[in-house]
């Protein structure tokens, strides 16, 4: 029997501060905005907050390069407003898990700063410094905001690695004080009341001893994911961060797992708790990736998104805990990308939701996905945002491989800051995000896409979003019941199937725009009961038809119970 716990019956709601209510109208969501909607989220249902970075930064990836692990950023308002904002979630009996950033600190920060100052620096050690190669980089990766993965500090004639941009350096987790003073500031976390951790892209923290070259991509580098992510070391390294700060209370934990397999995950979010609750797995939004990364016009196709969700629905279970998401901050918005935005855009977020939420594992929602909000219509360099999106427009263009409408195009259809856009709260002006001038353009869809439109009306996204909550919290075969896939259905929908002691639940998808046709199975089709739908009369249980975009769960009761 699967072990109860407070993390697998809750539903997360990502926060991206900087887009989600700005406070004070300077333009810039903060942690008062915050605050001031929490009735909103609770209304929603919604169990736990992971906030996105709000630390001191100097803001080139948008916080994810974090100058000071313990101060909040003048930007986001004050220590005074977070712990206001922690005790007012807490009264409201909601968790707060923070974002922990600790593959690599800001340049700004004052370990790095240290650590740079000479060779003998006290923190030298505490990032990773090599020799020039034969006058070069020390091997040939490549960074994955463009660039190579080295930077050279004149100063000392060392090169430094980061995985990510020249402002964010790895730390080197090999060395013990590193390791101590990242458990100590986890721990301070703790005492100032919050709930957990979202640990970003931990499956790289563990870096191999060499630096070898390897093979050269399309970018003209290599590509270090296969040697860095999963290193073995990585274990190690979580297993003594469980003893020395994860054991202490009943927290939530979830990994940012780029690269993970379903054998990795398996030891990263093993049911014994030894190391992590669950991690956060790509494979199912690498769907759309090419040899080009992400950078093309291609969709994900609905047989392997059935194929890779059932893998690890069924891999997983009795062995470890999944988590289950669509959008996150450097996702497209999946309405977009999965569903249809136009004449079907809010039916389609619905099924997309429900095919989700029915699923075993922890659901997140990003913020707005609860409203089906889209993708944005980019149109020009200046609209952009974000740092990666930046890197690929220049690269693309001046290499000639897309015009610049074409590249526009392409990030209309791929980019982080289809995600990043103002939460769109109200038709007026600036979608209610702010009263100032937003540091990013609201998308114009918000004078018919808002929660203020949504909230109260019967046949919403939000109001669906609600009841999918609501029906998670209510029906424990939802959490813990077993998946199994069902056979039919090809690459227009997707059905399954979640059973426990009391009831089975039959969940069928319709991917298309186009009616279907399902043959549902006896016992169903004899005594189910419609348990939640997306149109107004689902012919499912009648015909066996599905209307275009169409999702039904249906539910038996099990006789034996
Ligand atoms: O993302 C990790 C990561 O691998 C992403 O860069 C991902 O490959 C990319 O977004 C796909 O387009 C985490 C954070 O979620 C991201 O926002 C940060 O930029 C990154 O780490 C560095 O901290
Ligand atoms: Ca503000």
């Amino acid at each position: 029997m699967e072990e109860r716990k407070w993390w697998k019956e809750s539903v997360v709601y990502q926060i991206y501060p900087m887009s989600f209510y700005d406070a004070n109208g300077d333009g810039i969501g903060d942690l008062r905005g915050i605050q001031e909607k929490l009735p909103y989220l609770k209304r929603l249902g919604v169990d736990v907050l992971w906030i996105s970075p709000f630390y001191k930064s100097p803001g080139f990836d948008n916080g994810y390069d974090i100058s000071d692990y313990e101060a909040v950023d003048g930007k986001y308002g004050s220590g005074e407003d977070l712990d206001r904002l922690i005790q007012k979630a807490h009264e409201m009996r909601i968790k707060i898990v923070l974002d922990l950033v600790v593959n690599h600190t800001s340049d700004q920060h004052t370990w790095f700063v240290e650590s740079r100052k000479s060779r003998e620096a006290q923190k030298r050690d505490w990032y990773i410094w090599r020799d020039a190669v034969q006058g070069k980089e020390p091997n040939n990766w490549g960074s994955l905001f463009g660039g190579p993965a080295w930077t050279l500090d004149e100063k000392t004639g060392q090169y430094y690695l980061h995985l990510f941009s020249p402002h964010q350096p790895d730390l080197n987790w090999r060395n013990e004080e590193v390791r101590r003073s990242v458990y100590e500031m986890m721990n301070r976390w703790i005492d100032r009341g919050i709930d957990g951790f979202r640990m970003d892209v931990i499956s790289l923290i563990a870096k191999p001893s060499e630096y070898e070259d390897g093979p050269v991509g399309k970018n003209g580098y290599a590509d270090w994911h296969p040697t860095v992510a999963n290193n073995p070391k990585v274990h190690e390294y979580l297993r003594e961060m469980r003893r020395r700060v994860l054991d202490r209370g009943d927290l939530m934990t979830v990994g940012e797992a780029s690269a993970v397999t379903v054998e990795e995950a398996e030891k990263y979010a093993c049911s014994d708790g030894s190391e992590l609750n669950m991690v956060f797995q790509f494979e199912h939004v690498g769907l759309d990736g090419s040899e080009e990364f992400k950078w093309n016009d291609r969709r994900i196709p609905v047989s392997g998104l059935k194929q890779v969700m059932n893998k690890w629905q069924l891999e997983l279970e009795g062995k470890a805990w999944n988590s289950l998401f669509w959008c996150n901050h450097d996702q497209p918005r999946i309405v977009s990308r999965l569903g249809d935005e136009g004449k079907y855009r809010e039916r389609s977020a619905k099924m997309l939701a429900t095919c989700l939420h029915m699923m075993k594992g922890t659901p997140y929602i990003f913020q707005g996905e609860e409203l089906g909000m889209t993708n944005f219509p980019f149109s020009d360099r200046s609209e952009l945002r974000d740092i990666e999106s930046l890197d690929a427009y220049d690269r693309y263009v001046e290499q000639k491989l897309f015009t610049p409408q074409e590249m526009l195009r392409i990030i209309s259809l791929k980019s982080r800051d289809n995600a990043r856009t103002p939460m769109q709260w109200s038709a007026g002006e600036n979608g209610g995000f702010t009263t100032g001038t937003p540091w990013m353009k609201v998308n114009p869809n918000h004078v018919t896409i808002n929660a203020g439109e949504q909230m109260g009306r019967e046949d919403s996204v939000w109001e669906y979003y609600r009841r999918l909550i609501a029906l998670r919290h209510s029906r424990p075969c939802i959490v813990y019941g077993r998946f199994a896939p069902c056979e039919e259905g090809g690459d227009r929908i997707y059905a399954y199937t979640r059973e426990n002691e009391e009831e089975k639940l039959l969940v069928v998808c319709n991917f298309t725009g186009e009616a279907q046709t399902f043959d549902v199975d006896a016992p169903f089709r004899e005594r189910g009961e419609l348990l939640l739908s997306n149109v107004p009369e689902s012919g499912l249980l009648s015909e066996g038809e599905l209307q275009p975009w169409e999702a039904a769960v249906i539910s038996v009761r099990n006789q034996t119970a």
